[in-house]
């Protein structure tokens, strides 16, 4: 019987011993679809002009988002949220336009560009995640009982305007209705409460089969979407060494709750289970577990379709890896060495020799066959050319990112994307993909990217200090 136990961080190497030889139900440790990771990165077409669009969130709301469009040969742009009324983008140096931009709740948001140059004009509509993890503006609980006292208000001084026999008595008591009245509207108003979080248990049985479990103490939450075409995306990432990145799709089962996956050859240790669902309303949402699992020496059943297991020397603060060239154009190049003879080369925006947190840029990923050509056999992995997981050495930031950008695919339909032109089976799928995101805080990055050719999953790891 394989043993399965929940460990938890930070990972001690006397906490990796092998547990009792049964199966344990784990429970769980749960957080956010990009976790430490909130600001949402575009890159897309609006109309003639190419656009890179970074949203930082306000960390409590209602609050302030800030803007920041990049935009070469325009004149003009305006943003708005949702109906309200557009307001104008300040240019803040060449090519660069900023704006704060008040967000009253913690919803999802529709967000409208618009542009003008030389060209003509430009749109971009998208989808802004919710920001559960941010602080809402009333205990939620309070929101009912509120709303409430504020009606029981309103309707009393109704009944006193009504039997007031002194005119100013009635203005008065009308006047109190009216402010009630308000406050009952501002109530409604505030969000119903920040989404909890989402927990996952799994357990193991002696062929490998992991079985998990999700719960959320608010029902709906299972009113989940697919994400590139997959209802759940199961990362298991090896530490804390970060050499092995494990892409699995479990199946759900009768009860919806319930999934189940089979795990593929791998070597025993610690991992942190990461699974990222979509849900209907547009909340993002990750849950994790951190297990120590048996290693699986065969399999029932082989690796195939879209699951992978990517390996790479471990993670190093002294060493990044690949070392990084800088290139004569200023950019600064790695390339990664996979098992196959095929390389993959990582290049960060020209001028860009340090990677400041919280600034946008566009991460260039190629594949090169044997010969270190652009790999001519590409294909989609998953509906995308790329996919990157962002790992932040002491797991304090995980996001599982797309070229396009930070938005799951769900919120991809209302936007123009270059991108999604790449997604017809009909094109050719390129061996570049550029991969708009701005590292939310310092420290240590393991890069994770996935690019697929012909029917083989590659894997590749970079290592970036964020400082
Ligand atoms: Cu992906």
């Amino acid at each position: 019987m394989p043993a399965l136990r929940q460990i938890r961080v930070p990972y001690t190497p006397r906490l990796w011993g092998r547990g009792l030889a049964v199966l344990l139900l784990c429970a769980a440790t749960a957080a956010r679809a990009h976790i430490g990771s909130p600001d949402t990165f575009v890159q897309a077409n609006a109309g003639p002009y190419t656009v890179l669009l970074s949203v930082h969130p306000p960390t409590a709301y209602p609050g302030a988002a800030q803007v920041e469009l990049r935009a070469a040969d325009i004149t003009s742009a305006t943003v708005a949220l949702g109906a309200s009324a557009p307001q104008p983008l300040q240019s803040s140096g060449p090519g660069v336009y900023t704006a704060s931009l008040w967000t009253p709740t913690s919803a999802a948001h529709f967000l409208h560009l618009r542009l003008t140059g030389e060209q003509g004009t430009g749109a971009l509509d998208l989808t802004l995640p919710a920001n559960p993890a941010a602080a809402s503006p009333t205990p939620n609980r309070n929101r009912e009982l509120f709303f409430l006292f504020a009606l029981l208000l309103a309707l009393l001084a109704i009944a006193i305007a009504i039997t007031s026999r002194k005119p100013l008595g009635r203005i008065a008591a009308l006047a109190i209705a009216i402010a009630a009245a308000a406050l009952c509207v501002f109530a409604l108003r505030t969000p119903r409460s920040s989404v909890p979080a989402t927990q996952l248990a799994a357990t193991l049985n002696s062929t490998g089969m992991l079985h998990l479990t999700l719960t959320n103490p608010h029902e709906s939450f299972l009113d989940l979407v697919p994400d590139d075409g997959k209802l759940l995306h199961l990362f298991l990432i090896r530490q804390p060494r970060l050499d092995l990145l494990i892409h699995l799709h479990p199946t759900q089962e009768k009860v919806p709750n319930q999934f189940d996956v089979q795990l593929p050859v791998m070597p025993s240790g610690a991992y942190s289970l990461y699974a990222d669902l979509y849900h209907a309303t547009g909340v993002e949402d990750t849950a994790t577990l951190n297990l120590d699992l048996p290693g699986q020496s065969t399999s029932p059943t082989p690796l195939a379709g879209d699951d992978s297991v990517g390996s790479a020397a471990p993670i190093s603060a002294a060493a990044p890896r690949p070392e990084p060239i800088p290139l004569p154009s200023g950019q600064l190049s790695r390339t990664a060495h996979l098992l196959d003879g095929y390389t993959m080369q990582l290049t960060t925006a020209a001028g860009i020799q340090q990677i400041h947190p919280h600034t946008a840029q566009l991460l260039t990923v190629t594949l090169l066959d044997p010969a270190g050509q652009p790999a001519k056999d590409m294909a989609l992995y998953l509906g995308m050319p790329a996919h990157a997981v962002v790992y932040r050495a002491d797991g304090g930031v995980f996001a599982h990112i797309h070229p396009g950008g930070t938005l799951p695919m769900t919120s991809m339909p209302v936007m123009n994307l270059d991108a999604m032109s790449t997604m017809s089976t009909a094109e050719p799928v390129p061996a570049t993909a550029t991969i708009p995101y701005g590292f939310p805080s310092p420290g240590l990055y393991r890069l994770f990217i996935q690019m697929r050719h012909s029917k083989v999953v590659e894997t590749a790891a970079f290592d970036l200090n964020v400082q």
